[in-house]
């Protein structure tokens, strides 16, 4: 067994050195567009999005996730899946509700003091410093439970969810303002303000209410601060989705509502339909808050305490002039702010126009006190007309819009129609349309919410699939198209399937602004940021007990869990700290005690800790779920849960019969292992491989790896001069153990050397 590892090793060392300019071209690429029946604009579409081996993508979109409660990020313009983070949801492979530390952030959007275990996300959006994408946090809504959570871009991990204290859902958010002061979080469905307080439906234009809540982000902590945060009170309009001001309109929020006709339904009464009493009237409101304003009202203790939370009410927000209301066509859905800051678009689901609202014009009515009238609860109204900068013919269902690097040119999804209207907002003309498939939702181009879009690309989050993939059943992914949009006319390049949930809205980034970390520093609780009280170093293992509780301060080190045995009582609470001592890039272990339901991933430098009752008697493996190394199986341990009381025999675990010729064939097996290694190390250091950063860290993984060999040589050598064959051997194997895993690294770096044009030095 041994000899053929070696011979393995050696064959690979061999190997990684041939080159790779086979004679596998047999057929041309005519001959390949013939069998697979691609066109010229196939093989362009191709190229443009084709992205070889090893090679990155120019932007990094984050989707939501929808019912799943998660995001996603993939590569544009390769659409290759990276990451589903977990957020609002449970998710077993991140240990996400399975370990302590991602149970407190769960904890954290607990409602009324229970669990929630899914989430409809709907909004992204990234941390904006000067109206810029910054690429340090991601924010996100659940529509659902109404939640706000936040990511951490360094790690792409989720460090905090909050419980929205007013609403029962939410909408229109996260959106930031142009420095994520604050974080924003719409009302959608109104419902009465205090919470678990019942109000009938007759009540509903007096009790219930919408609002538009700003979340204090405090960016040093990474984290939103409930505290500081404030709502304003809103009619029962369902407020909808909601942007950010930015440039001249920075410091105000603009959000839509869907049924300012306060219809309550009833069916079943005899009344008509939702549907119906919502969409009667012509217009709806457009709600135009002066942010700042308020702030400093509430800091000025001007606003109300409810479920604990400030609030400024309607009848303050009034008087103090931060909140005005704008007609805009019937049953609007998007809302988005020009790149200039200048003009606010507003899309109506049941209007073929989209209309463009300038923010001078509003602020001009407001300062000349230029209202058409007042809505019931006393808000002023400014005239459509007075607020107008241009309305554009599109096509039908448009619902969200989205900007190019190009002066002036902004993108708007069609529903009804399949379509994205590309079109001119300054000089109010249609440039150019492009069919998808189908029914268009969101859509997005790079950066193209921020002051500064990057063009390029757009993704039409498409709510049907339709025909587009072989079939999986009823239930069909979502699609998502990718869109060339550098030229005139714009080209469609690639369909992605997403099967998770119903993604809305997304973001994407360039790649180069993101930063994130490859290993944390050894003890870090990745959900908090802080040092884990339960971390160790090398060594420092150990188990303690203190009543019934048991903890285990352990590590994580291929191919080893320390410690190997755990033991409890009936009854115990076993608490597992693990602490991942590796340094070397992806090198994460996996943990889980088999029935106990507890499951942990550990990247290099992170402390996790699962935790549970032993409450049944019994023999439980662990082990490491991750295919870490070539002795990841052998990466485990045993939990044991004794009786009450359990006496330990006096019988000695089973003695394997090893021989001294067992020893001595071991010892052959390090000499020869030490042969490849020192190869392997020969071809390194000819080459110039401190210039390879990722090399260096390989290097340094593997001379930790070697570096313990010298503690198992003294054992081995001792207990052969005892005689002791069985430790003699065991000890062996475990250098030789050593030797493999520092081989493994070794024979990467050397492959990577290759791949990536290392010179030899003279
Ligand atoms: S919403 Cu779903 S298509 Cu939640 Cu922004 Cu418009
Ligand atoms: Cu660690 Cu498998």
């Amino acid at each position: 067994m041994k000899s053929l590892a070696v011979k393995t090793l050696a064959i690979a060392v061999l190997l990684a050195g041939v080159g790779s300019e086979a004679a596998w071209a047999a057929e041309s690429l005519q001959d390949v567009m013939k069998r697979r029946g691609l066109s010229q604009q196939d093989l362009m579409a191709a190229a443009k999005t084709y992205t070889p081996s090893g090679k990155r993508d120019e932007f990094l979109a984050f989707s939501s996730g929808g019912q799943s409660g998660q995001v996603l990020v993939y590569g544009i313009p390769s659409m290759r899946i990276l990451k589903y983070i977990a957020v609002f949801t449970p998710e077993p492979w991140q240990g996400y509700g399975y370990d302590e530390e991602s149970k407190a952030v769960l904890k954290g959007g607990q409602i009324d003091g229970k669990d929630i275990t899914w989430g409809d996300s709907h909004h992204p959006a990234i941390s904006e410093t000067q109206g810029q994408y910054d690429g340090q946090f991601l924010f996100i809504n659940d529509k659902a439970n109404p939640r706000l959570a936040v990511i951490d871009l360094r790690d792409f991990e989720t460090k905090q969810i909050v419980a929205n204290p007013i609403y029962k859902s939410d909408h229109g958010g996260a959106a930031v303002t142009s420095n994520t002061e604050y974080v924003l979080e719409a009302a959608q469905y109104a419902t009465p303000l205090e919470n678990r307080k019942f109000y009938p439906l007759e009540d509903f234009n007096e009790k219930y209410r919408g609002g538009m809540t700003y979340w204090k982000f405090d960016r040093q902590a990474g984290r939103l601060v409930p505290e500081q945060s404030f709502s304003v009170e809103l009619p029962p309009y369902g407020q909808d989705v909601t942007d950010a001001g930015k440039g001249p309109s920075d410091g105000w929020s603009f959000t839509n509502s869907f049924c300012s006709e306060r219809y309550v339904g009833g069916i079943e009464q005899g009344r008509p339909p939702f549907e119906a009493g919502c969409s009667a009237k012509d217009t709806d409101y457009l709600h135009v808050i002066n942010w700042r304003k308020a702030a400093e009202l509430v800091a000025q203790g001007k606003a109300k305490k409810i479920n604990g939370h400030n609030m400024l009410m309607m009848e303050t927000a009034v008087k103090e002039g931060v909140l005005f209301l704008v007609p805009e066509p019937k049953s609007p859905h998007g809302v988005d702010v020009t790149p200039d800051g200048k003009y606010i678009i507003v899309s109506g689901k049941l209007d073929t126009h989209v209309s463009v609202f300038s923010f001078d014009k509003i602020q001009a009515a407001i300062k000349a006190g230029k209202f058409e009238s007042k809505d019931p609860y006393g808000i002023p109204v400014i005239g459509m007309q007075d607020a107008l900068h241009a309305q554009v013919q599109l096509g039908l269902g448009p619902l969200h819009t989205q900007y190019d690097v190009k002066q002036c040119v902004a993108y708007t999804s069609l529903y009804v129609d399949s379509q994205v209207a590309k079109w001119d907002y300054c000089e109010g003309k249609v440039l150019d349309k492009i069919a998808v498939h189908y029914n268009i939702g969101h859509l997005m181009t790079m950066e193209g919410d921020s002051v500064n879009p990057k063009g390029r690309y757009l993704v039409a989050l498409n709510k049907l699939s339709i025909d587009r993939f072989n079939p999986v059943g009823p239930l069909h992914p979502q699609n998502h198209q990718l869109i060339d949009i550098s030229n005139d006319k714009m080209q469609l390049l690639y369909d992605m399937p997403l099967p998770l949930g119903e993604p809305h809205y997304a973001v994407a980034i360039e790649a180069a602004k993101l930063k994130p970390g490859v290993r944390y520093k050894v003890g870090t609780n990745s959900r908090t940021d802080a040092q884990h009280p339960g971390r160790v170093r090398a060594g420092e293992e150990r188990t303690e007990r203190k009543g019934n509780k048991v903890t285990v301060y352990g590590t994580l080190i291929r191919s080893h869990i320390t410690p190997e045995i755990i033991e409890a009582e009936i009854g115990d609470e076993v608490t597992i700290n693990l602490t991942n001592l590796e340094r070397a890039e992806d090198e994460t272990h996996g943990f889980t005690v088999s029935t106990y339901n507890v499951h942990a991933s550990v990247e290099p430098g992170k402390t996790v800790s699962v935790k549970f009752k032993a409450d049944k008697e019994g023999v439980y493996p662990y082990y490491c779920t991750e295919f870490c190394s070539a002795l990841h199986l052998e990466m485990q341990g045993y939990l044991l849960v004794k009786p009450k009381g359990w006496k330990a025999t006096k019988k000695e675990i089973a003695k394997a019969a090893y021989t001294q010729a067992d020893y001595q064939a071991t010892l052959k097996t390090i000499v020869d292992t030490q042969a490849v290694i020192d190869s392997v190390v020969a071809f390194i250091t000819s080459t110039n491989y401190k210039d390879f950063p990722d090399v260096v860290n390989m290097v340094e993984d593997a001379t930790d790896q070697l570096g313990k060999i010298p503690d198992a040589k003294s054992r081995h050598e001792a207990a052969a001069a005892k005689q002791d064959w069985e430790h003699a051997n065991l000890w062996a194997e475990q250098v030789y153990q050593y030797q493999v895993k520092a081989a493994d690294i070794g024979l990467r770096a050397k492959t990577y050397l290759e791949q990536n044009g290392a010179k030899k030095l003279k």
